[in-house]
């Protein structure tokens, strides 16, 4: 409401996430690009700090404003709700794209076509994150491909079997990317693949599969998550397209606080 500061209330502090996500990437930009957000902090630390000062704070009816995104099952779990970004900083719509290093079509055009292939929904990769709250991910991952083996048949068929080709893919190191990268690697195993799973951070993501480091990626956050390392690296890997849409970065707050826009914060 209109007397209390939710700035003072706060401490004038976003909380977020990794350093090194596209979201922190556009938290420091909002700090520069709102004028009302001058003299504020973006306290960075990790995704799990992050989701423990949220909890925290609902438990205690706190204030807080958070780095948010989904699919995740944070919206899920918690009363929070996305805070207007009149300014675009976060973008809009958000979808996840698959990229290549160059040549992987010609070395090896079975892995290539399944990773072309491979498309899911928000709901899939929701499942398997959900479920992973009381499961580890990667057990998560082989129920959902066990429940859903027509989807992940859609992304196989056809494709010949290799021998134990090794092939390795990059990942950032949140849920929702484990868990795409843990799916498709139960297809390519499938066809007789030997399936290296890399985290890393997002601009070592485009640098390991421009560099042929790593074979492919199914990271990016476009178009405005991981666009600056997207562009720098450009032309130096293959984008096969779109295997998410629907997702979407910001900031948000828990549902009992009185703030709809990012320039409702006062200065
Ligand atoms: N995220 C989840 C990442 C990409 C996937 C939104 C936290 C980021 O900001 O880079």
């Amino acid at each position: 409401s209109n007397d209390v500061n939710v700035g003072e209330e706060v401490e004038y502090t976003i909380t977020g996430i990794e350093p090194g996500a596209g979201i922190s990437q556009a938290t420091n930009k909002a700090l520069e690009e709102y004028d009302n957000l001058e003299g504020w902090t973006h306290e960075e630390s990790s995704t799990a700090a992050m989701l423990t000062e949220l909890g925290e704070a609902l438990d205690n009816e706190e204030e807080i404003i958070i780095a948010a995104w989904n699919p995740h099952y944070m919206f899920a779990k918690y009363d929070i709700k996305y805070i207007d970004d009149p300014k675009g900083v976060y973008g809009g719509e958000e979808y996840i794209t698959t990229i290549a290093r160059k040549g992987l079509k010609e070395d090896m055009p079975e892995a290539y076509e399944i990773l072309d292939n491979f498309f899911w929904e928000v709901e899939d990769m929701e499942s398997i994150m959900l479920a992973a709250q009381e499961k580890d991910l990667e057990e998560a991952a082989q129920d959902w491909v066990d429940e859903n083996q027509e989807t992940v048949d859609s992304w196989t068929e056809g494709v010949d079997s290799v021998d134990g080709q090794d092939i390795e893919l990059a990942l950032t190191p949140w849920d929702s990317e484990r868990s795409s990268a843990q799916v498709v690697k139960i297809a390519l195993e499938s066809k007789g693949f030997n399936v290296t799973l890399t985290p890393v951070d997002p601009q070592i993501v485009f640098q390991a599969v421009s560099a042929g480091d790593a074979d492919a990626s199914l990271a990016p956050w476009m178009p405005q998550t991981h666009k600056d390392f997207y562009e720098k690296y450009e032309g130096e890997y293959e984008d096969l397209g779109k295997n998410l849409e629907g997702a979407k970065i910001g900031l948000a707050v828990p549902t009992y606080m009185d703030v709809e826009s990012i320039e409702d914060l006062e200065p």
